[in-house]
């Protein structure tokens, strides 16, 4: 793929003076607008990662950034110290748009996660009972929920979490969509569980869809044990898989709901945990907070992108032309090509590496033909446009999915 001289020099500078904790495509971006965009040269691509979903909305929505540029020019940040005019009508907002009676407004997803857990602990000490210092958290192998210390002791990706020891105690982790796995766990020593983690499709492990019926199991037996279910939903929550919450496929209401994400429209970094009072009141004054958790501009910018989310239909958006996505993927009959799975508009394919070429490789290819995405463990590849693309855009996309990888063939 060829790399410009002009391209290169940022690439050199992120080189000579940045942490190397990434290993980009050598793409360079300078602009977007909804589904596009454009590197430093100009050349132009389909989104097919939206930023890892937080772009659902597309990127730039002109509603998102007046509600941004509109509340940056009068108030950005007042920290929690005081009251101010965005929170509570945000947090209100939130309580109609969802259904629970409080959020806990944090910033990244990571965070977010970690307000989970504490609450999970908090809520298993001072309600359940749980002895001082004895809460266990369970958590599903291949999860990823974030980047912290605590969070990375939660995986079981070698990478994620090799040298960061020693590690936080009181968890567990069972395999990913196996009901026995947690029945036996919580029978075990379900007495001392506070929590279950889990992501309802597990995104980073390579877009891994339960069987039907997993979530739903796994909420009864929580309920049996006076476990709560903590649902991630950072990743599909916010339209991405076809529902509001990737949980309403299965007609469940987790008792925690983590959002991040494309709850800010992919502007600013918002995250926000919702539970009902029962678990939320367990946190009191001073026990828990951020300097931007919650401030003017993300409560505006956040309110802006959630109403787009229902006044453009993007979930059912998701639905429809998710099927149609994964249906024109399984006409490809490659030999590059081994599973296709997904729900929405989060999917991926599994490469067979082919003639020397895997997966990188195939999205060098894409990029070269105007489409971005970026391999996950080696031989998967996401797709996750933003939920704005039209279906004219979307299979004028799968035919340079198609080329690139018949091309490589
Ligand atoms: C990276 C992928 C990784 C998440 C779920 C919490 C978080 C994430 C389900 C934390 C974040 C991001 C992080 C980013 C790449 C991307 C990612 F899964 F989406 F592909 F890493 F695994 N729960 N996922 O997916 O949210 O603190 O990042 O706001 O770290 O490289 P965050």
């Amino acid at each position: 793929m060829l790399i410009t001289e002009k391209a290169q020099q940022f690439i050199n500078k992120e080189d000579k003076y940045g942490a190397h904790n990434y290993h980009p495509l050598p793409v360079v971006l300078s602009r977007g607008k909804g589904v596009y965009l454009w590197d430093v040269d100009g050349k132009k691509y389909f989104d097919f990662l939206s930023a890892y979903s937080a772009v659902n909305q597309g990127h730039c929505h002109p509603k998102i950034v007046k509600a941004l540029t509109g509340q940056a020019e009068t108030l950005c940040l007042t920290s929690r110290a005081f009251y101010n005019d965005c929170l509570g009508p945000y947090e209100e907002f939130v309580h109609h748009y969802f259904g629970y009676d409080k959020m806990l407004p944090m910033n990244s997803g990571a965070e977010a996660v970690e307000t989970g857990l504490k609450l999970a602990r908090k809520w298993g000490y001072l309600k359940k009972g749980i002895p001082e210092n004895e809460a266990i958290v369970v958590a599903c192998e291949g999860n990823f929920h974030g980047r912290t210390i605590t969070i990375v002791s939660l995986s079981t990706d070698s990478e994620a979490r090799a040298d960061y020891g020693p590690y936080t105690p009181g968890i567990e982790t069972i395999p990913y969509n196996d009901v026995d796995a947690v029945q036996k766990i919580f029978e075990e020593k379900g007495d001392k569980i506070a929590g279950f983690l889990v992501e309802p499709i597990q995104g980073e492990a390579g877009v891994f869809v339960p069987d039907d019926g997993y979530l739903k199991a796994c909420k009864h037996l929580c309920e049996q044990h006076n476990i709560l279910f903590i649902a991630d939903e950072v990743q599909t929550g916010i339209a991405r898989t076809g529902k509001l919450l990737c949980c309403d496929h299965e007609g469940i209401r987790p008792d925690i709901v983590i959002l991040g994400k494309a709850i800010s429209g992919g502007v600013l970094p918002v995250s926000a945990v919702l539970a009902d009072n029962e678990i939320m009141m367990t946190i009191k004054p001073g026990q828990h907070g951020s300097t931007f958790g919650g401030f003017p501009l993300a409560c505006k910018v956040a309110i802006a992108a959630l109403e787009v989310v229902k006044e453009e239909k993007l979930a059912e958006k998701a639905e429809q032309l998710g099927e149609i996505f994964r249906d024109e993927m399984r006409k490809l009959n490659s030999p590059f090509v081994k599973q296709i799975r997904g729900k929405g508009l989060l999917n991926a394919i599994v490469i067979e590496p082919h003639n020397g070429k895997e997966a990188w490789d195939v999205c060098l290819k894409m990029a070269e033909n105007g489409l971005l995405a970026k391999p996950t463990h080696q031989h998967i590849i996401r797709f996750a446009p933003p939920l704005v693309i039209t279906e004219e855009e979307l299979r004028e996309a799968i035919e340079i999915i198609k080329k690139s990888i018949k091309t490589l063939e």
